[in-house]
């Protein structure tokens, strides 16, 4: 087995986690993650604080193990979000796309653990300071909203930064990957992309299709001009907004309206065209639906089995 200090923090039998994807982390997905070992993460992005009130009731309808809530702090719902946690007492939280501090005291008065996905040692060390239990540290080659430092150069200077747990993030989907951020010196992992295509999984199956059939160049980053790049699969959508946003005589608010509406269109419709099919670099690596306890067990026993044979690399 691989332990962690975030095990038994969280009470979970597996350290990783199932990233907060906004549309699609829903509580089928959640409770599945949960139920199999891992922590399961309903996504609050999408919601407004009555919807997510549900969606924890419904989880917890079908799971009674550790799970958490991802509030995207650019929601335009997330006063209300940040309240229904309190009240539905919601054991992790983790955050994203934002600085969290404003609601950080509330929470953590309140029980709730929190456990902030951060994109820089600068806010990683800040939110150490204010009562993070852990954070997740969260490279560029991951799917949605992105910031500037990679994975493999993020995850040591964050672990070196502060005491609390690392979890890593973006460019993980295999035992390989698994093996490489503990190496780094995370204590767990978080994958999106992996658990996009779960059976659980209630996307479209157009964006299942397309997961499977991505390969290591099928990601574009666009978003940079307003402020937050994101990375989705190259389809009609993501190249004509990356086009766009390179063109003078496109306002930035056009731009943004081009966007409006665009994760729904992927996730609910699957819509080849309209749709944005946020997705991480390492799509090319997922090449099978799956439950998700097969994806736990799987990605454990090969990272295990990686870790076991390492030192073949040190000749005495
Ligand atoms: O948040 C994510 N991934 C996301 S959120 C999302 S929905 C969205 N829609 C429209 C615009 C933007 C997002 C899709 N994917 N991941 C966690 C994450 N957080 N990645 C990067 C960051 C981050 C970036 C800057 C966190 C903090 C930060 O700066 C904080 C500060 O100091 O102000």
């Amino acid at each position: 087995m691989i332990k962690s200090r975030i095990c038994d923090m969280l009470s979970i039998r597996y350290p990783i986690f199932q990233g907060g994807m906004a549309w699609v982390a829903d509580a089928d997905l959640a409770a599945a993650v949960s139920n199999a070992g891992g922590l399961g993460i309903i996504a609050g992005m999408n919601m407004t604080g009555e919807q997510l009130r549900a969606e924890i009731r419904k989880l917890r309808a079908k799971c009674d193990k550790t799970f958490g809530v991802n509030v995207m702090l650019m929601s335009p719902s997330v006063a209300e979000v940040a309240e229904v946690i309190v009240e539905e007492k919601v054991p992790v939280v983790t955050t994203g796309a934002g600085n969290p501090l404003v609601y950080m005291k509330k929470w953590i008065a309140a029980g709730v653990k929190v456990i902030p996905v951060v994109a820089s040692v600068a806010l990683a060390q800040m939110v150490a300071k204010r009562g993070a239990s852990a954070v997740v540290a969260e490279g560029g080659e991951s799917g949605g909203h992105i910031g500037e430092a990679n994975t493999m150069a993020l995850i040591p200077q964050v672990a070196d930064a502060v005491d609390i747990p690392v979890i890593a993030a973006g460019g993980i989907a295999d035992g390989r990957g698994y093996a490489a951020a503990l190496m780094l010196g995370a204590e767990g992992i978080q994958m999106g992309t992996r658990f996009l295509v779960a059976k659980e999984c209630n996307v479209h199956p157009n964006f299942k299709a397309k997961v499977l059939k991505a390969g290591d160049t099928s990601t574009i980053v666009s978003g940079r001009r307003l402020g937050h790049p994101i990375r989705a699969l190259k389809t009609p959508f993501s190249r004509k907004f990356a086009e766009l946003e390179k063109d003078p005589n496109v306002s930035d608010e056009e731009l943004a309206a081009f966007g409006t509406g665009a994760l729904r269109k992927a996730v609910v419709d699957g819509d080849d065209e309209g749709g944005s099919f946020l997705c991480g670099e390492v799509a090319g690596l997922v090449k099978k639906e799956q439950t998700c306890r097969e994806i736990l067990e799987e990605i454990t026993a090969q990272a295990e089995e990686i870790l076991e044979k390492a030192g073949q690399f040190i000749s005495r």
